[in-house]
C-alpha cells in the first residue's frame, strides 16, 4: 500500500439520514477510482463499507467504516457513517475525525430529519460542507425540489456545481457548470465512463441560470471576484474554484453535486471536486489540544515534524482479532512498529502492523503522515475518545462530544451461570461504543443498559451473543420507588427477652414526621435524665434506619421523614447496644404505619422537540403517560414541549416517539424529583411489588 503525505489525502466524512444512498455511495466511488476491484452493493451484503454481520443481514449500516479512493494521486479517506439516528454517535465521530462533511441527500425523499443532524454537527465542528444529492435515477427523484428544499431547510449557502440531464428513468447526464460541459453516459455504464459534449440546447437557459447563480455566490464571498466580476470580466475556472475552496473553508459556500451511486453516474466529477474542494489535512486550522497533567491550552498544526498526536474516533472488536483501533493523526508522523502514549491511562503502545483500512481489509503500511487516517489491532488499554500522543510530549485532545444514551431497558441472562460473562461482554462493547451504557443497581437487583434507542440495546444484545457467547433479553427497567410519611405518629418500641443466662431489654418511644422533599432522613435526640443511657441512643437511631431501608408498605426505602426519640427505659444487666437496635426496629413498625405512609415515585422533567404537525398528538401522549405539560415553544424548525412525567412512564418513548413523529422527533429527559404516586396507581405498583418479592425468593 502507498503512502501518501499530508498534501496528498482528504478526509471526507460521508453523513446523511438513512438510506441516502452513503455506504453505496463510498463503494461506488472507490470502486470507480480503482481502488476497489468490484462494484459492491449493499443489498447484496457486498459493499466496502457494510460488512459486519449485522449490517449485511439488515442491509443498513451500523458502525462508522472506512474506504479510501485514490484519485490523481490523492488519497481520499471515505469515512461511511449510519444516517439511523440510534448510531448517530457513529456519525458524529466521523465528522470529528473527517476534514469536510459530504452531505448525502435522497434526490426522492429530500431534506430528512438525519440530514438536520448531521448537519449541525458538521456545522458546530466548523469543517467545509458539501451536498450530494443521490438516487438521482430513481423514481421521482426531483434535483430542483430537493435544491429549494436545502435551500429552505437547512442552508442558504448550498449552490449546484452541476445540474443532472433527465431524472428518475431519464436521468442520464450531468452538465458542469464550471467547465459549461456535459457528461453524457451510456446505458450500461460501469465505471462513471462518459461521453463528453456541449450543454444540450434545451438545457441552455436552464444552465445558463444555475451557472449565473454559481458565479455570483462565489464572487459575493471574495471582494476582488467581486469587482472583477461586475466590472464584466470572465472569471476562469481555476480562479472560481479557488474561490469557492476558500468560501467553503469559510463556511460561506455549500457547493451541491449530483448523481447515482448504482449507475455510477457523476461519481467521477465527484473524485474530482473532492480532491479540488475538500481541504488537505495540511490546510486545515491547527487543532486545540490540552498537555496532559498541567492542562495547558497547545495548539497542533498539522506537520510531520512535530511530535505525533492522533486521537482514536472508532473501536470495533473483531472475532479471532480482537480490538480495532481507528485514529486520525493530526500531527506527527508515525512508522510502523512505533510506540506511542496513552497518557491520560498511562500506557505504552505498540503500532504494530500499521494499517489502513478498505472496508474489512487491512492492508499494512510502513508508515502514515500527519493528517492521514490508520488502524491497527490489539492495543492493550486504549479506547475510542483517547488521544495517543508520545512520551516526550503527552497531550491529549478535546473529546469527540459523543450524544448521551435516552433509552433505558433492563438486560438479564437466560442461560444460568453468564452472569461473569454478561458484564465483561457490557463493558467491552462501551469500549466500543461510548453511546452504550451499562451499570447493575444493587437496589433494583437489575443490570441496566442505556442506548440511544431501542434498536441500538437489541443491536447491543445480538452482539453480545455472538462475540462473547452470552445469552441475554431486554426486558423493561424497575423504578425506585420510595416511601414517605405524610401524616405525624408516635409510639413504643420495647423489646425483652429472657432466654437464661442474661437477656436482652431495650425500650424507646419515638415520633416520626414529615420532611420536605429531597432533605432525607433525620434523627433528634430528646431524651431526657438518661432514660435511655448516651451510648445506646446511636443504636436506636441504626434500628430505626434498617427497619426505614425496608419501608412500610412495599419494601421501598423511606425518606423525608424525621424521627424524635423522647422517652424510653433500660436495664443495668440487660440492656445492650443490640437491644436497643431491636427496640429501634420495633419502634419504627409500630408508629410508621400510623404516619400516612405514601409511595413516592421518580419524576423526570422532559423536553421533546416535534414538528408542528404533530404537537397533539406528542402532547395527548404525554398526558396519557400522566405527564404534566408545561408549555410548548417553537424551538428553530421544531415545537419544544417541556412536561414532568413519571419515570415509570416513559418505558419505550423513544420507539413510540420516533413513530408519531416519523423519525423526526427528539427528546432529553434528566431527573427532576420524587413525588407522591396516585393512590389507584400505588395499590397496582404494591401488586405488582409483591409478585417481584415473591419471585425474588423463588429464586434464592
Ligand atoms: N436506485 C438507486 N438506489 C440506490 C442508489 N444508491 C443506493 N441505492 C439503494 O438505496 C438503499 C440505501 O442505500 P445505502 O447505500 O445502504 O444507504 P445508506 O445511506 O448507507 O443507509 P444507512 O447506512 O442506513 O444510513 C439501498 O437499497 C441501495 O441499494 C442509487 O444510486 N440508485
Ligand atoms: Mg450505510
Amino acid at each position: 500500500m502507498r503512502v501518501y503525505t499530508g498534501d496528498a489525502i482528504r478526509n471526507v466524512a460521508v453523513v446523511g439520514h438513512g438510506a441516502s444512498g452513503k455506504t453505496s455511495l463510498v463503494d461506488a466511488l472507490a470502486f470507480v477510482a480503482g481502488s476497489s476491484s468490484r462494484h459492491g452493493r449493499v443489498e447484496d451484503g457486498t459493499a466496502l463499507t457494510d460488512y459486519t454481520p449485522d449490517e449485511i443481514e439488515r442491509q443498513y449500516s451500523i458502525n462508522l467504516a472506512l474506504a479510501h479512493a485514490e484519485w490523481n494521486k490523492v488519497k481520499i479517506n471515505l469515512i461511511d457513517t449510519p444516517g439511523y439516528l440510534d448510531f448517530i454517535g457513529d456519525a458524529m465521530a466521523g465528522v470529528y475525525a473527517a476534514d469536510a462533511a459530504l452531505l448525502v441527500v435522497s434526490a426522492a425523499a429530500g431534506v430528512e430529519v438525519g440530514t438536520e443532524k448531521v448537519w449541525e454537527f458538521a456545522e458546530a465542528r466548523g469543517i467545509p460542507r458539501m451536498f450530494f444529492l443521490s438516487l438521482l435515477d430513481k423514481e421521482h427523484a426531483d434535483f430542483e425540489k430537493v435544491y429549494r428544499d436545502i435551500k429552505e431547510h437547512l442552508t442558504p449557502k448550498v449552490v449546484p456545481i452541476e445540474i443532472p440531464v433527465g431524472e428518475g428513468p431519464e436521468f442520464h447526464g450531468i452538465i458542469n457548470l464550471f467547465s459549461k460541459k456535459c457528461h453524457m453516459y451510456k446505458k450500461g455504464t460501469k465505471a462513471g465512463e462518459y461521453d463528453e459534449v456541449d450543454v444540450p440546447e434545451e438545457y441552455l437557459q436552464r444552465f445558463e441560470t444555475h451557472q449565473q447563480e454559481l458565479i455570483e455566490t462565489i464572487a459575493t464571498t471574495n471582494d476582488e471576484l467581486l469587482e472583477r466580476y461586475l466590472g464584466g470580466e470572465e472569471i476562469s475556472r481555476e480562479e472560481a474554484v479557488a474561490a469557492m475552496k476558500e468560501g467553503m473553508a469559510a463556511g460561506e459556500i455549500c457547493p451541491l453535486l449530483c448523481g447515482s451511486a448504482h449507475l455510477t453516474y457523476g461519481t467521477r466529477a465527484l473524485l474530482t471536486k473532492l480532491v479540488e474542494l475538500v481541504p488537505a489535512p495540511t490546510e486545515r486550522p491547527p487543532v486545540k489540544a490540552e498537555t496532559w497533567g498541567d492542562a495547558e491550552g497547545i495548539e497542533l498544526a498539522p506537520a510531520d515534524s512535530s511530535p505525533f498526536v492522533a486521537q482514536v474516533f472508532k473501536t470495533v472488536s473483531e472475532p479471532h482479532v480482537g480490538d480495532v483501533t481507528f485514529f486520525r493523526i493530526y500531527t506527527g508522523s508515525v512508522s510502523n512498529g512505533a510506540e506511542v502514549y496513552n497518557a491520560p491511562r498511562n500506557t505504552a503502545e505498540k503500532l504494530n502492523h500499521l494499517s489502513v483500512p478498505q472496508g474489512k481489509d487491512r492492508s499494512e503500511v510502513p508508515m502514515l503522515h500527519a493528517g492521514d487516517i490508520g488502524v491497527v489491532a490489539k492495543l492493550k488499554d486504549t479506547h475510542t475518545n483517547d488521544t495517543l500522543s508520545t512520551q516526550g510530549q503527552k497531550v491529549v485532545l478535546r473529546k469527540i462530544p459523543f450524544p448521551e444514551p435516552l433509552t433505558v431497558l433492563s438486560v438479564r441472562v437466560t442461560k444460568r451461570g453468564e452472569e461473569d460473562k454478561l458484564s465483561t461482554g457490557l463493558q467491552k462493547l462501551h469500549e466500543e461504543d461510548p453511546t452504550f451504557e451499562h451499570t447493575y443497581s444493587g437496589e433494583l437487583a437489575q443490570t441496566l443498559i442505556s442506548g440511544r434507542g431501542e434498536r441500538h440495546l437489541e443491536i447491543v444484545i445480538g452482539r453480545l451473543e455472538r462475540k462473547f457467547g452470552v445469552h441475554a433479553e431486554l426486558g423493561r427497567p424497575r423504578v425506585a420507588y420510595r416511601e414517605t410519611f405524610k401524616g405525624k405518629a408516635e409510639g413504643q418500641g420495647r423489646h425483652k427477652k429472657q432466654t437464661g443466662g442474661r437477656g436482652q431489654f431495650g425500650d424507646c418511644w419515638i415520633r416520626i414526621a414529615p420532611q420536605d422533599r429531597g432533605t432525607g432522613y433525620e434523627f433528634v435526640d430528646r431524651i431526657k435524665g438518661g432514660v435511655i443511657p448516651n451510648k445506646y441512643i446511636p443504636a436506636v437511631d441504626k434500628g430505626i434506619q434498617e427497619a426505614a431501608a425496608r419501608g412500610v408498605l412495599a419494601r421501598y426505602p423511606c425518606v423525608d421523614f424525621r424521627v424524635e426519640c423522647y422517652d424510653g427505659s433500660y436495664h443495668d444487666v440487660d440492656s445492650s447496644e443490640q437491644s436497643f437496635k431491636m427496640a429501634g426496629i420495633m419502634a419504627f413498625r409500630n408508629v410508621a404505619p400510623n404516619a400516612k405512609p405514601v409511595l413516592l415515585e421518580p419524576i423526570f422533567e422532559v423536553e421533546v422537540w416535534t414538528p408542528e404537525d404533530n404537537l397533539g398528538e406528542v402532547m395527548g401522549d404525554l398526558s396519557s403517560r400522566r405527564g404534566q405539560i408545561l408549555g410548548s415553544v417553537p424551538d428553530r424548525r421544531l415545537t419544544k414541549v417541556n412536561a414532568f412525567v413519571p419515570e415509570a412512564e416513559m418505558y419505550r418513548y423513544s420507539t413510540q416517539l420516533h413513530s408519531m413523529t416519523h423519525g423526526r422527533g427528539t427528546f432529553r429527559w434528566i431527573f427532576s424529583t420524587y413525588q407522591e404516586v396516585p393512590p389507584d396507581v400505588a395499590e397496582k405498583i404494591k401488586e405488582e411489588r409483591e409478585k417481584e418479592l415473591e419471585e425474588e425468593k423463588e429464586r434464592r
